[in-house]
């Protein structure tokens, strides 16, 4: 949800807020290795595949960012993000011949663990005669497919997971994702799941140890994150083909707030969801049209990622046909 949607910043301002971001966000613990990995990844998949063309190559994002309150973070504001979209749509994408950096919340869900249990260490083993264990006959068809899948994707060199947890680190990565990517032009998307705070305490005005109870009632000064949607599109990767996702709790404004997002980003597609049915689901908002995507209720198992990723890739074929519509 975005209260910052209506209003214009003007443009000096976001560069200003944004620059101000990036130089105070704690740096990257690991951000050398990404770096090299991201270097590998889209080094990789950028060499001509089977077809002859360069293979497509998308990030999505997925999960909730956390907003520390300390420095030595003991309390934080997190969302309700299962990262469920994410992971799910990644299973699609990599099926549909795309490579996928997974840019994911720590300890959210994970593509091709959908199907398994929630503790499946736990739950899919059993032991027999010690000191050997065996996947229970119950869940052993779901324990193969998932560890299948995941290490075709993985050892095919078409899935690169990078995890985040703050806004800090999860901003600084879409940006070294996205400037990464940008040499490979049309063929690179974004497809933007994650549920990115609003608001956030600078690391500057941050306290660095656990704020006290004693102190009294807590009264803190929370600022807007800038939006960095713009920014991606004009100067990050400008060709890449990029959708948004837009959430609400109030269905009667979910369109109007996609439509606006989608002018004022210039995305090529904002997928509008409303918290409840949103496993049920989407519209897809384009310049053209609005376009409903349901879950095919009729089969067991079938995701309403199913039809919305094969809906994006048709689209994003066009806009390889023909970039500068
Ligand atoms: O992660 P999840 O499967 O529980 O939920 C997905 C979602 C609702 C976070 C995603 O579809 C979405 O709308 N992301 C953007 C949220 C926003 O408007 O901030």
């Amino acid at each position: 949800m975005d209260v910052t949607d209506g209003l214009e910043v003007p443009q000096e301002t976001l560069d200003a807020e944004i620059k101000s971001f990036f130089e105070s966000a704690p740096p990257l613990k690991n951000g050398d290795d990404i770096s090299e990995k991201l270097k590998e990844f889209i080094g990789r998949n950028s060499l001509p595949s089977g077809n002859g063309s360069a293979r497509r190559v998308v990030c999505v994002t997925s999960g909730g960012t956390t907003v520390p309150l300390e420095r030595r973070c003991v309390r934080y504001i997190d969302n309700f993000s299962s990262g469920h979209r994410g992971a799910a749509s990644t299973e699609y994408f990599i099926k549909a011949g795309y490579a996928v950096i997974f840019l994911h919340r720590r300890g959210t869900c994970q593509p091709h663990c959908r199907s398994l249990p929630e503790d499946p260490l736990l739950e899919c083993f059993e032991v027999t005669d010690e000191p050997n264990i065996r996947v229970r006959q119950s869940d052993s068809e779901a324990v193969k497919r998932a560890i299948t899948e995941h290490h075709a994707a993985v050892a095919e060199g078409l899935l690169l997971k990078l995890p985040f947890t703050t806004i800090f680190e999860y901003l600084q990565m879409l940006q070294m994702i996205a400037i990464s990517m940008r040499s490979l032009g049309a063929p690179a998307m974004f497809y933007l799941a994650a549920a990115v705070s609003d608001f956030y305490v600078p690391w500057r005005s941050m306290v660095e140890h656990k704020i006290q109870s004693a102190s009294g009632p807590l009264d803190m000064r929370l600022v807007q994150v800038p939006k960095m949607l713009s920014v991606l599109r004009k100067d990050w990767a400008p060709m890449a083909f990029c959708i948004s996702f837009k959430l609400e709790t109030d269905k009667k404004i979910l369109l109007e707030k996609a439509d606006m997002a989608l002018k004022k980003y210039k995305m090529h597609m904002v997928v509008a969801n409303e918290l409840l049915s949103r496993k049920e689901e989407v519209v897809v908002v384009t310049t053209n049209d609005k376009l409903s995507v349901h879950r095919d209720k009729t089969h067991v198992g079938n995701d309403v990622e199913n039809p919305l990723i094969r809906l994006i890739v048709e689209r994003h074929s066009a806009y390889l046909e023909n970039p500068n519509l």
